[in-house]
């Protein structure tokens, strides 16, 4: 059945959505995500607020989406409901005031979860597409995420279609659904730019209620420029990889690289295509980031399979003028394939993280300041760091002026365990905890990546906490926390 479908503006199609409606949308970081809904439905319960009528809907994403759209969208009360990652300021604040409920989860998992309906059903998907035809073909753009899932599952769709893409995003796509559990089969993905999929979703067309022209660029990824402790850490990170290579840890060839988003990362990567003793290496990882497209370029790095194109403007622009060099180089998954643990595992990914605490014995805190408060979610740290054939994880040694030591007795929260996470580094070194005993991963972790100024507490912690495996004093064990709670200082 051929369709046309209403034509409308995003505030029409915005009174589609009705309150407390299941609302989810495509993309991956700003990337792929809904330019226009977003401001359109705060406006929507901005006015059904002002009339005193109740107006919040549920966001399901496939990650962040662009600080301007998820606080466009706090500001304004239009959430109550939020999963499974964000990353902005007042959707924090909001969250953190026990305002939205946030439910962070593994980004993985997030499209299996509402397959087996774990949230119940999506009334509404709010997709960006580059392309679609009235048979129902949609060709999406520089994020994937989770949108195949949302719009198979999705009772009605509302298209963005998006002019600012050059129609040829959509070659990078790759876009396959894993089997439903008891009978998934592999995924037969055996290396990085491995395609098992179509460039294109197919929907059933009659879903489609509401195509929304746009014309706008993703905007989101502005990062701060390399910080000097970014450089020391991506020195340290370098320094530990040779090595591994020379142990003959690595092979020759390289193994390929998950890297997240942000600075540290973007340093790494910059760092990593530097040096030449780092062979031409491929990418298995959920975003591809500033440095990582410059490094396709120069031919340091070969492939890249990832989930979103999280890159500035500039460097979209010149990734579609120079659409015949990318293609080959760069294929776009849906989250649980790119993020898929079978196939991290069996490519033997490399996970390169930042944290925001790491404690003595080696667990790591990615998500919440002094054990409450969210700064963005676990993301795709723990997909990776888990099944990954090295977790690295990386951290300034302090925070905030060295009132905050990221190295703690106990982590304020756990996000990943010691069972997993297998390497830390600062700026202060590395510490590398294979095989190491708890007693001997403090020590490795104490003397190698604190910071100077919490050596000495941290070792006095460790040799005067009572214990037998582990050394711990349940009365002193948060006193760091405590006294920075207390005096904004964790020395006090
Ligand atoms: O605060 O911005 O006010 O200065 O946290 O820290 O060092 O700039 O590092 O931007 O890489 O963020 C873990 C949050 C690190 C991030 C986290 C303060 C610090 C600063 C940011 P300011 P940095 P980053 C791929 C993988 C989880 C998700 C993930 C993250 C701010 O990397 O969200 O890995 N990771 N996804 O001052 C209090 C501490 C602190 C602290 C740092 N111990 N206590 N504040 N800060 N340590 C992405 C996806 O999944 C899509």
């Amino acid at each position: 059945m051929k369709q046309s479908w209403p034509r409308l503006n995003a505030d029409e199609a915005a009174d589609i959505i009705q309150h407390n409606d299941m609302v989810a949308f495509s993309g991956f970081t700003a990337a792929g995500s809904p330019k226009a809904l977003p401001a359109a439905i705060a406006r929507r319960a901005r006015e059904r607020h002002q009339m005193q009528q109740p107006f919040q809907i549920r966001l399901l994403t496939g990650a962040s989406i662009s600080a301007a759209a998820d606080d466009a969208l706090s500001e304004a009360d239009a959430v109550s409901w939020r999963a499974p990652y964000q990353s902005a300021a007042g959707m924090r604040q909001k969250i953190n005031q026990g305002q939205i409920k946030f439910v962070d989860l593994h980004l993985s998992e997030v499209a299996q979860m509402v397959n087996y309906g774990f949230f119940g059903d999506i009334d509404i998907a709010v997709i960006e597409a580059s392309a679609l035809t009235s048979d129902g073909k949609i060709w999406l753009s520089s994020g994937i995420g989770n949108a195949p899932t949302w719009l198979r599952k999705a009772k009605k769709i509302i298209i963005e279609l998006n002019h600012y893409h050059n129609p040829r995003v959509a070659e990078f796509a790759d876009i396959a659904t894993p089997g439903a559990p008891p009978y998934r089969h592999s995924v037969a993905i055996f290396s990085p730019l491995d395609r098992i999929g179509l460039h294109y979703v197919q929907v059933e067309p009659q879903k489609i209620v509401a195509v929304v022209d746009t014309e706008l660029p993703d905007a989101g990824n502005v990062l701060d420029g390399a910080k000097p402790l970014c450089q020391q850490i991506a020195d340290n990170v370098v320094t530990f990889l040779l090595h591994e290579m020379a142990q003959g840890r690595i092979p020759r060839e390289f193994l390929p690289l998950q890297s997240g988003v942000g600075n540290i990362n973007n340093a790494v990567m910059a760092r990593l295509g530097e040096s030449p003793d780092i062979p031409a290496f491929m990418m298995y990882s959920e975003v591809l980031q500033e440095s990582v497209a410059h490094l396709l370029e120069a031919g340091k790095i070969l492939g890249v399979s990832a989930s979103s194109l999280t890159v500035s403007d500039k460097t979209l622009r010149n990734i579609y003028d120079n659409m015949d060099f990318f293609a080959g180089r760069i294929v776009l998954r849906p989250q649980e394939i790119s993020n898929n643990p079978e196939i991290i595992r069996r490519l033997g990914v490399i996970a390169l993280n930042v944290g925001l605490e790491f404690d003595i014995y080696g667990h790591a805190n990615s998500t919440h300041v002094a054990g409450a408060n969210l700064m963005n979610g676990i993301g795709g740290s723990g997909d990776f760091e888990r099944n990954a054939y090295l977790s690295v994880f990386m951290a300034p040694s302090i925070a905030k002026e060295g009132k905050i030591s990221t190295i703690v007795p106990m982590c304020s929260h756990v996000d990943h365990s010691e069972h997993s996470v297998k390497v830390i580094i600062t700026e202060q070194g590395i510490a590398d905890l294979r095989g190491l005993s708890p007693i001997e991963r403090a020590r490795t972790i104490i003397d190698n990546c604190a910071h100077p100024l919490y050596r000495d507490y941290l070792h006095r912690y460790l040799e005067t906490a009572p214990g037998g495996h582990l050394h711990h004093d349940l009365s002193r064990v948060f006193e760091l926390h405590t006294n920075l709670l207390n005096t904004g200082s964790m020395l006090g």
